[in-house]
């Protein structure tokens, strides 16, 4: 029995590191929810759930968060929030976290399985689209309850870039990166827009492949400034974006890490893909149009998921 009264439908976190306790935050001051917090560290989520609290009175919400070292408190959770794991220190490619993620990814998912049986999950942990893989195995729910974010952030990095180059509010900007979440992702150019008009035949092609660039090393970019950790304030307010769209039924349509059934041509892994999130969690994938190039580039990107998922079993995880 859950040891916490939590107001449903409540989210719960599970890894209260950066990503996970910025998620957190976001999701309590524009009071979409309660939240639980839980990590394996030893009153670092109860420390981290007192502090957000103690902002509670001048942020002027009326949310609640409880840390937690304990998997009976994220009973009768709407979403799990997946985001433990270790990230990427510079050099390393999200790859190289795959056998250590995987260890924790499967000890999580068995825990989310046994005390949170009905809830959505997303996969937050890189390589992120394995990762999900491996939690749809592990947690034997419909895939449609399970799901991974990574293309709500590579699009707004995107979005950012655009607007910073044209001179504009970066809300303004329309972008769709499709794909695994690796350096082959696909900036969907053919699908940018700038207050509401195509970017792609407006900008030098030289220009909008530089920023396609730094788009799929968006990631990299801002862990070689770390220089410890990786990205974690846009990667929360993503979380939240999905979270909000579940939680409110909004039916919006995201890039979003979905289970993939031939869309595209591709089929049997998760991979990023436009999805309609409502309260079942990813309630359709969605095909759009592509150009000729930008279809290769997700096949390319998707064969190199496969690989990954390959990996997993010739190490034995599946
Ligand atoms: O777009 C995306 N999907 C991503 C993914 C964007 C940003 C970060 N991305 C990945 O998320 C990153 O590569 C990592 O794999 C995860 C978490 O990144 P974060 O920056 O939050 O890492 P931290 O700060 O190290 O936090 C991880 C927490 C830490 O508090 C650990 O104690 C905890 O995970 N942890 C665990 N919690 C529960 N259960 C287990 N087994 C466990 N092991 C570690």
């Amino acid at each position: 029995m859950s040891l916490v009264e939590m107001r449903k439908p409540f989210v719960a976190i599970v890894g209260a590191g950066q990503v996970g306790a910025t998620s957190a935050q976001r999701i309590l001051e524009k009071g979409l929810s309660d939240v639980v917090l839980f990590d394996v560290v030893e009153g670092m989520p109860q420390g981290k759930a007192l502090d957000l609290m103690e902002a509670a009175p001048i942020e002027g919400h009326d949310r609640r968060i409880v840390g937690t070292n304990d998997y009976r408190d994220i009973e009768g959770a709407e979403i799990v929030v997946v985001t433990a794991g270790l990230p990427r220190k510079p050099g390393m490619s999200r790859e190289d976290l795959l056998s250590l993620n995987a260890k924790i990814i499967s000890d999580v998912c068995s825990n989310v399985k046994k005390y949170a049986g009905q809830a959505k999950v997303m996969i937050v942990t890189n390589p992120l689209d394995i990762m999900t893989y491996l939690a749809y195995k592990i947690l034997g729910f419909p895939d449609s309850r399970v799901f991974g974010m990574a293309g709500v952030l590579d699009a707004a990095r995107m979005r950012f870039f655009i607007a910073e180059r044209l001179g504009i509010v970066p809300r303004e900007v329309e972008a769709v990166v499709l794909g695994g979440h690796g350096d082959l992702m696909v900036p969907v150019s053919s699908h940018l827009k700038a207050s509401g008009k195509p970017v792609k035949a407006a900008m030098a092609a030289g220009e909008l492949s530089q920023i396609e660039k730094r788009t799929q090393d968006g990631g990299a970019e801002i862990v070689a400034l770390l220089k410890t950790g990786s990205a974690f304030y846009a990667p929360a307010s993503s979380v939240c974006e999905m979270v909000k769209a579940i939680l409110k039924d909004e039916r919006k349509v995201l890039p979003a890490c979905a289970y993939t059934r031939g869309e595209y041509g591709i089929r049997d892994i998760y991979f990023g893909v436009p999805a309609e999130l409502g309260k079942n969690g990813v309630e359709k994938v969605i095909e759009i149009s592509l150009e000729p190039e930008e279809k290769k580039g997700l096949l390319l990107s998707a064969e190199k998921v496969k690989q990954g998922v390959e990996e997993l079993t010739r190490l034995g995880i599946l």
